[in-house]
């Protein structure tokens, strides 16, 4: 029988790291992840993985550590000897990264470059190969249309420039030492798991919410943003794919299609039953509803359910992504289960039901708990 795989994910806690540690279980490997201490549990997104400690030949073992700790990585990486290293851990808010630009050059600049460097001291440089979660955010201020692998980068956040660093730093070392390290440049994608502050994850809630009478209103920025959004169980795919192709090399995933922010709002309501209709520009563009088919939801024609706050703008944005998967679908032969649409839909439908235990929990008279009354 084959040798098991063994993996590395840094990052597993977070939305791609749960769907590609589930992903690499099926397939056999064994996983190890990275997780960060926190005064809170952290592993929700894993939860359904999770393997006693206690029980012999698990295949999911977590460890404790931090990208901003070279000791920690290089000592990780030691024990483990990963056949392949995802590097998946970021501070991947693009707005939250300008409150907090040198926390961010550290763990997802230097951070790669940590890796990186444990895997070459270690001298796993023929064994280990390393996947780097590079970002449609390299392109920024966007120098052609539609952006590929050819397409020349101009970052436009503290994020987006640490994450330049830490795609060249991948190029470098597959160049200077010959590792098979590669670039996965991914395009925003999606899921029910995606962490609650992105716009996708933040409508969606939102939208279902305001179906069910729990919240009244939606604020958000940049209306006219356009996105290209995918979804994230076919994109930790692709990531696997990269590292299994004959060479090392770099790779844009994208579904070639655009949305605006305003677009996907209307698709969000939409699969709720609600009609919206967006009047006004600029900071006084708001969303009313126009009908909703849905007799159990008690929402009125004419109510304002989405306003601008200009609070979530950011000092410089990215107004428009559209990747050119090409090369991906003609190389490594890759597709997609999903499209915007089935995306909204999963999205939508796995949220209506968490909040519809909320409007039950109301129902029942329970309130949030505080710990301190
Ligand atoms: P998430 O924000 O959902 O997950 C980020 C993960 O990184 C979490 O597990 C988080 O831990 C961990 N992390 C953050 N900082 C550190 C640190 N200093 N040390 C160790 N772990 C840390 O991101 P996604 O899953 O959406 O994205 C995965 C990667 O892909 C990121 O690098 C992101 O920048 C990149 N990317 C994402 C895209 C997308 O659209 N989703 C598109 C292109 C690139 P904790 O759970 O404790 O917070
Ligand atoms: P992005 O994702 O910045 O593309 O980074 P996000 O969902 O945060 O923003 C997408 C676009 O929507 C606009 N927007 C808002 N964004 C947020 N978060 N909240 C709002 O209220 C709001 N209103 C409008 C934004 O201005 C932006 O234009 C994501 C992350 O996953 C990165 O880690 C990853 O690298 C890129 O995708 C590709």
């Amino acid at each position: 029988m084959a040798e098991q795989k063994v993996a590395l994910i840094t990052g597993i806690t977070g939305q791609d790291g749960s769907y590609l540690a589930e992903f690499l279980l099926k397939k056999g490997y064994i996983v190890h992840g990275l997780k960060r201490r926190s005064s809170m549990f952290n592993t929700d997104r894993i939860d359904h993985l999770y393997q006693d400690p206690h029980v012999e030949n698990r295949n999911l073992i977590l460890h404790f550590g931090d990208m901003t700790d070279s000791m920690n990585l290089t000592r990780i990486i030691q024990e483990t000897q990963p056949d392949e290293i995802y590097n998946l851990a970021a501070m991947s808010h693009v707005a939250v990264s300008f409150e907090t630009p040198e926390y961010v050059a550290n763990a997802d600049g230097t951070g790669t470059l940590r890796i990186l460097e444990a895997v070459k001291l270690l001298g796993l440089t023929n064994k280990t190969r390393i996947y780097q979660a590079s970002t449609s955010e390299l392109y920024g201020k966007v120098q052609e249309t539609p952006q590929s692998e050819t397409t020349p980068f101009y970052p436009r956040s503290p994020y987006a420039v640490a994450k330049m660093y830490a795609y060249w730093i991948t190029v470098n070392y597959r160049e200077a030492y010959g590792m098979f390290a590669c670039n996965g440049i991914l395009f925003n994608h999606e899921s029910p798991v995606r962490g609650e502050t992105f716009v996708t994850r933040k409508i969606t809630r939102a939208a279902s919410k305001i179906a069910l009478g729990l919240q009244d209103k939606l604020y958000l920025g940049n209306l006219d943003a356009k996105r290209d959004w995918g979804h994230a169980k076919d994109y930790v795919r692709m990531m696997w794919m990269i590292l299994q192709a004959d060479e090392p090399e770099d790779w844009v995933i994208a579904t070639g299609q655009t949305t605006t922010v305003r677009d996907f709002v209307t698709m969000a309501f939409k699969h709720a039953g609600i009609e919206l209709e967006f009047k006004g520009t600029g900071v006084d563009e708001k969303a009313y509803v126009v009908s909703c088919s849905n007799p159990d939801y008690q929402i009125k024609v004419g109510t304002n359910v989405v306003s601008v706050d200009p609070k979530y703008f950011r000092p410089t944005e990215v107004d428009l992504l559209l990747g050119d998967p090409t090369k991906a679908e003609t190389k490594l032969g890759w597709n997609r289960e999903y499209d915007l649409k089935t995306l909204v839909n999963d999205m939508m439908q796995s949220d209506l039901k968490l909040m519809t235990k909320d409007v039950y929990l109301q129902d029942g008279g329970y309130k949030t708990l505080s710990y301190f009354e």
